[in-house]
């Protein structure tokens, strides 16, 4: 592929830049964009592919998107600069390409979409200082909830709660409503059907995969020759890495696995990394689907007769509900979102979550799943690796950066809320009114894994105990005085106060040579 492209015949307009999670031709920089006159930059650079330590499959389906995404431009008769890592005038950092642009094109302005991390907002702000053209910020359309929509929302209220926003945003899209005004079915949510805890022989549906085309083999060979200490597997490769396949993916999501959805939301079974999980977020976080066709797709299959409402409902709410208010929760608290650290937490991220090394079945599972597929689903994420970082105490920053970096689908402004304040109840209940703590009991409910385990989730003192029972009740211990008074919680102490003070004591201690054996490596 050629590194960059043509230059317009006269004089050039505007650059407009095109991040790797904005592959979306109905974002106002393409829609406005003169074709004559405008170029287009993309640019593959080490200082985006190395700011965590990426799942290797993340950059392979970034960069592979980005040269399809910018192949499908130059058809459509755009002008496109396409800048690869491997280009030996690359400067490798996003403000260097636009600045070197700047001077080979001579444009009389540069235009960026606002971009999903605070650090790069806050980067085109200061090349905005220095450019030698003008450098304007367009919005980004695809969501569904804009900056002022949220803060008109929030503003009205003390504690933001995701189902009043969902609430608002299924009127605002009439989505799963009656004319009336009432929501389809009478009810705003159906979560009380679903998440049933799993069959141990229930088996995920098959699952698509794409074929690699030049394109993707090229970007392959890339990936492996670059970074080769990146984390996870590189292949088997079996991303959609254009709008056609994403659409592949939706389909056959709603026609064959949604029905189930809801059923086996919560369900954990070894071997079955994805289950009835849609596995769209890494597409729609990189532009290639929408978050309202999705939704309107949804809606339709339940009104044609051929999904359950809970199953439709509950789809719907993750991404008009959750998804939406975590972005607002983001650019709403930032940037001293990032600082919080509430339950003050300060034990270093062991080795275990890179390595996955651990006796742990459940967390051996969930990080083997992130390895090998750069994805794992919400419940792995939540009440596996989530709820250990939580109740072992590991330091927020560190969690962030690992969720950051293992995830095809993580970026800054959906993950940091997810991790600090759903899975590590770090920011002081501005996302979750409760702690996602959990103990053995609740994994082995919703998992087979402890079957295969060296640890027994019955027990929670000796050699054999479940980790995560002794852990539990230290963290309820350790943060008694912050969690007593939260009417979610009362009869989970009045538990703890009926052990008998020697049991009490006996756990915590279990609980501390749990965590000495973490830090040895041997848990
Ligand atoms: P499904 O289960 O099929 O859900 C459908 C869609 O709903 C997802 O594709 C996603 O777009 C949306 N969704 C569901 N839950 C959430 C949520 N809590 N926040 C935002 N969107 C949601 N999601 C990301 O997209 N990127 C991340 O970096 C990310 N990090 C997370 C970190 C932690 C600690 C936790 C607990 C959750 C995180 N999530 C993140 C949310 C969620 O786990 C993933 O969106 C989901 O697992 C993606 O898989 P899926 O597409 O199969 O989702
Ligand atoms: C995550 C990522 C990676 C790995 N590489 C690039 C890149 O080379 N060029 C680019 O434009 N964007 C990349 N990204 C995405 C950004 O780091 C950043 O996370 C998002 O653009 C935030 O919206
Ligand atoms: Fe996880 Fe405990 Fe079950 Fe083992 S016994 S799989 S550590 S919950």
């Amino acid at each position: 592929m050629a590194t960059t492209g043509p230059k317009p015949a006269g004089r050039v307009g505007a650059v407009r830049l095109i991040l790797a999670d904005q592959l979306s031709s109905r974002l106002p920089i393409l829609m406005d964009a003169d074709k004559q006159s405008d170029v287009i930059l993309m640019a593959e650079v080490m200082a985006e592919a190395t700011y965590v330590r990426h799942h290797v499959k993340k950059i392979a389906f970034l960069f592979s998107a980005m040269r399809h995404f910018a192949e499908a431009l130059r058809r459509a008769g755009f002008n496109v600069r396409y800048v690869t890592l491997d280009d030996p005038q690359n400067r490798q950092t996003l403000s260097g390409e636009i600045e070197r642009a700047v001077e080979c094109l001579a444009p009389q302005c540069v235009a960026v979409t606002e971009p999903g991390e605070w650090r790069l907002k806050e980067a085109f702000k200061a090349l905005e200082r220095t450019l030698s053209v003008p450098l304007h910020n367009l919005p980004d359309t695809r969501f569904l909830c804009s900056h002022e929509r949220f803060a008109a929302w929030a503003e009205k209220r003390q504690s933001l709660r995701m189902e009043f926003f969902y609430r608002e945003m299924r009127r605002d899209y009439g989505i799963l409503m009656e004319p009336d005004g009432q929501p389809t079915g009478g009810k705003w949510n159906y979560d009380a059907d679903n998440r049933q805890p799993p069959n141990p022989k229930l088996k995920g549906p098959r699952r698509l995969s794409f074929k690699k085309d030049d394109i993707t083999r090229a970007v392959l060979d890339l990936v492996r020759e670059r970074f080769p200490d990146g984390f996870g597997v590189l292949e088997p490769f079996h991303f959609a890495v254009t709008r056609t396949q994403a659409l592949r993916e939706l389909k056959h999501f709603i026609a064959d696995i949604l029905p189930d959805f809801g059923d086996h939301q919560d369900a954990m079974i070894a071997g079955e990394p994805y289950l009835y999980h849609s596995l769209l977020s890494a597409y729609l976080n990189a532009g290639l689907l929408y978050p309202l066709e999705i939704c309107q797709a949804a809606e339709a299959a339940y009104r044609q007769g051929h999904v359950p409402l809970n199953a439709a409902e509950g789809f719907i709410r993750q991404i008009l509900g959750w998804r939406e208010f975590i972005r607002g929760i983001y650019w709403r608290f930032m940037p001293g979102y990032a600082q919080h650290n509430g339950l003050d937490a300060q034990e270093p991220l062991p080795w275990l979550y890179w390595s996955g090394e651990t006796k742990m079945a459940c967390m051996r599972e969930a990080i083997a799943h992130t390895r090998q597929h750069a994805y794992s689903h919400h419940i792995q994420r939540l009440m596996i690796t989530g709820n250990f970082a939580l109740i072992a105490g590991l330091r927020p920053a560190d969690v962030h950066d690992w969720y950051l970096s293992v995830y095809a689908d993580a970026y800054e402004w959906v993950e940091l809320p997810n991790t600090l304040g759903m899975a590590l109840h770090a920011d002081g209940g501005i996302v979750g009114s409760k702690p996602y703590a959990a103990s053995g009991n609740y994994i082995n409910r919703m998992s087979n894994y402890c079957a295969d385990c060296t640890y027994n989730p019955k027990l929670s003192v000796g050699e054999s105990a479940c980790p995560f029972n002794a852990l539990y009740w230290d963290f309820l211990a350790r943060h008694r005085s912050r969690f007593a008074g939260n009417p979610r919680l009362p009869y989970v102490y009045a538990t703890w106060d009926k052990m008998g003070e020697d049991k009490r004591m006996n756990i915590r201690s279990q609980a501390q040579a749990h965590l000495r054996s973490m830090r040895q490596g041997s848990l």
